[in-house]
């Protein structure tokens, strides 16, 4: 029996494929050689079902709308990127080689703060409003925030990421409890530091699909992907304003005299550390062998 169905989770050598909200687990053994794709959660896939028994084989991944590396998903309308304002401590450039990849591929950015109990989360949220993007705050008596963001699921697909222990879990679960998915308790000090998550998972929640990821370490500061020099000023909403405008047309905004991006920077209309984030994306992607991007 032909289907067409979604994949849910990539795990230990199977996909986990809802095709007419009925779970099929399929072999994920010869799919590359078959598709020449190797299918990603989220991906539409052909299936054939072998007869009722819930198992069957991937025959084809249909047309992506975009994809990630890092985390591996396919065909995302959203993508939250969860910080907590300490344990672990927020990166900036982790955020926003995040927002830049994500405007890349034509994914929403939107920021989530955690543990707002532990520690201000303002300076955070104020540098990403004032930047353009939805944002979010929550902390463990707080949850003023989630009925909002069911609001953003509904419809859509989108994924968590984050670092390792900024509470992604614990936000999906507090979005949606029957959810109920293993999260590293408090009290399991010993476990700090440690992956709680370690598949991806596309959950079907609050009217969409949601992505729960593993985290990566704040060493693991790369993500596989990579933008072109001259396509990353355009990952940068707040420059739009601004691009076109400088003196030179080649204006690298980094350091380029009558560069209309630095005087939005020295005038405060651009924070100094997405700017910051912007030139060392800019330095990296200068390395880049054009070969090396997709
Ligand atoms: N104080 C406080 N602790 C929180 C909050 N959110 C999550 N935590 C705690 O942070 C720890 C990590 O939470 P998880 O939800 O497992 O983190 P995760 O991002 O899913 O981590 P990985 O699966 O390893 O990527 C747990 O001990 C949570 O109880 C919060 O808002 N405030
Ligand atoms: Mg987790
Ligand atoms: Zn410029």
């Amino acid at each position: 029996m032909e289907l067409e169905g979604r994949i849910l989770k990539s795990i230990s050598g199977f996909y986990e494929v809802e095709a007419d909200g009925i779970l099929y687990t399929c072999k994920a053994r010869g799919v590359f050689r078959k598709t020449g794709t190797t299918p990603l959660v989220g991906d539409y896939v052909h299936i054939t079902a072998d007869s009722a028994d819930g198992e069957g084989t991937v025959d084809e991944v249909l047309p992506r709308r975009n994809a990630l590396a890092r985390p591996p998903v396919a065909n995302l309308d959203n993508l939250f990127i969860i910080v907590s304002v300490c344990e672990p401590e927020p990166n900036a450039l982790v955020i926003d080689r995040l927002t830049a990849i994500a405007e890349y591929k034509k994914i929403e950015p939107i920021l989530v703060v955690t543990k707002s109990d532990l520690g201000s989360a303002e300076r955070l949220l104020e540098t990403y409003r004032k930047a353009g993007f939805r944002t979010f705050c929550v902390g463990e008596d707080d949850r003023g925030d989630v009925a909002e963001m069911r609001e953003l699921l509904r419809g859509r697909i989108s994924a968590f990421t984050g670092n390792t222990g900024v509470g992604k879990s614990t936000l999906l679960n507090a979005l949606d409890p029957t959810l109920s998915i293993a999260t590293a308790q408090i009290s399991q000090k010993l476990g700090r530091g440690r992956h709680t998550t370690r598949h991806v998972e596309l959950y079907r929640t609050c009217g969409g699909y949601v992505a729960d990821t593993p985290g990566f370490s704040a060493l693991d500061i790369e993500n596989g992907e990579f933008i072109h020099k001259d396509e990353l000023q355009y990952c940068f909403r707040e420059f739009a304003p601004y691009l076109g405008e400088c003196r030179f047309t080649s204006c690298a905004h980094v350091r380029d005299k009558g560069c209309r991006v630095l005087e939005a920077l020295q005038a405060g209309e651009i924070a100094q550390s997405r700017h910051a984030s912007y030139a060392a994306l800019y330095e990296e992607a200068k390395q880049i062998k054009d070969w090396q991007i997709k």
